[in-house]
């Protein structure tokens, strides 16, 4: 791999925004594409983060920091996908579930589908089943991830999956769930396709879900 990929990876693990922007520019003159840039050099290095961070090595301050690099750096590739045509891996629509204000771990998983190359739109926290549907609608998405971190608002995923059913869209999209609260279990009874107990996690589910 160049050298100025192993430099990008290593600037997303240490969480060096201003060397990212710097290295972004060079690997760009260079000639690397984007697409090369975004696999080799800051997904390898949040690859890593995720590890790290599933095993205890790493805290969330850390993890979005690296988030927050990765950021910087898509700033100036987004744009450059759009233009090349370069494929996204796939699309996601994310939320917190109505009455949930918590956020931080729906920003981790968004920010870490972000870094893997997908492209999410975030509709906050306090989702109501309605809006979920009409993003759907109007995004088409591959993937809607749902997050609720109170036992109370757990059933605003079932409530969710169940207007996507009415709406006539529940077929043409994968749901996955997640938070404190939530389990494999609970994930299967309301009929989500997926539930992921932390972020790396997520997002290896919801690459599976797009390579299916
Ligand atoms: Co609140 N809160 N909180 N809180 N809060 C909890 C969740 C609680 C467990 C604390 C406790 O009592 N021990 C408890 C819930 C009890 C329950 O229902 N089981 C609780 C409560 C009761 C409340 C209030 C009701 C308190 C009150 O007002 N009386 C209130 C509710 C407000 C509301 O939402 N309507 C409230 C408010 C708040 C703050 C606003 C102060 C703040 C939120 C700030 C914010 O998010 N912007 C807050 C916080 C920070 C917490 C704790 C301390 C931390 C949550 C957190 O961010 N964790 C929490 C106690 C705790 O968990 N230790 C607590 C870090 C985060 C990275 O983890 O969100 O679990 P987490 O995300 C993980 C995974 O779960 C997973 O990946 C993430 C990263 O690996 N994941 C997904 C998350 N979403 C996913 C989606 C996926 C896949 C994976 O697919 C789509």
């Amino acid at each position: 791999m160049s050298n100025i990929l192993v430099r990008m990876s290593e600037a997303v693990i240490e969480g060096d925004v201003d060397a990212v922007v710097g290295l972004t520019e060079q690997a760009l003159n260079e000639g690397l594409s984007p697409k090369d840039i975004l696999d080799n050099g800051l997904v390898s290095g949040m690859d890593h983060v995720g590890i790290e961070f599933k095993e205890g090595n790493m805290f969330i301050p850390e993890v979005l920091l690296s988030a927050k690099v990765m950021h910087a750096s898509l700033d100036i590739l987004g744009p450059l996908f759009a233009e090349t045509g370069t494929r996204m891996v796939g699309k996601v629509i994310i939320g917190t579930t109505q009455g949930d204000l918590h956020d931080i771990g729906k920003n981790l998983v968004g920010m870490m589908m972000r870094g893997a190359g997908f492209e999410v739109f975030d509709l906050g926290t306090d989702v109501a089943a309605d809006v979920f549907v009409e993003a759907v609608r109007e995004k088409t998405p591959d993937i809607v991830g749902i997050s609720a971190l109170l036992t109370t608002t757990m059933a605003g995923m079932h409530d969710t999956i169940e207007a996507l059913q009415e709406a006539g869209l529940r077929d043409q999209v994968k749901v996955m769930v997640g938070g404190a609260p939530v389990t494999s279990g609970f994930a299967q009874k309301i009929g989500a396709d997926g539930y992921a107990p932390d972020a790396p996690t997520a997002v290896d589910m919801a690459k599976e879900f797009v390579s299916a």
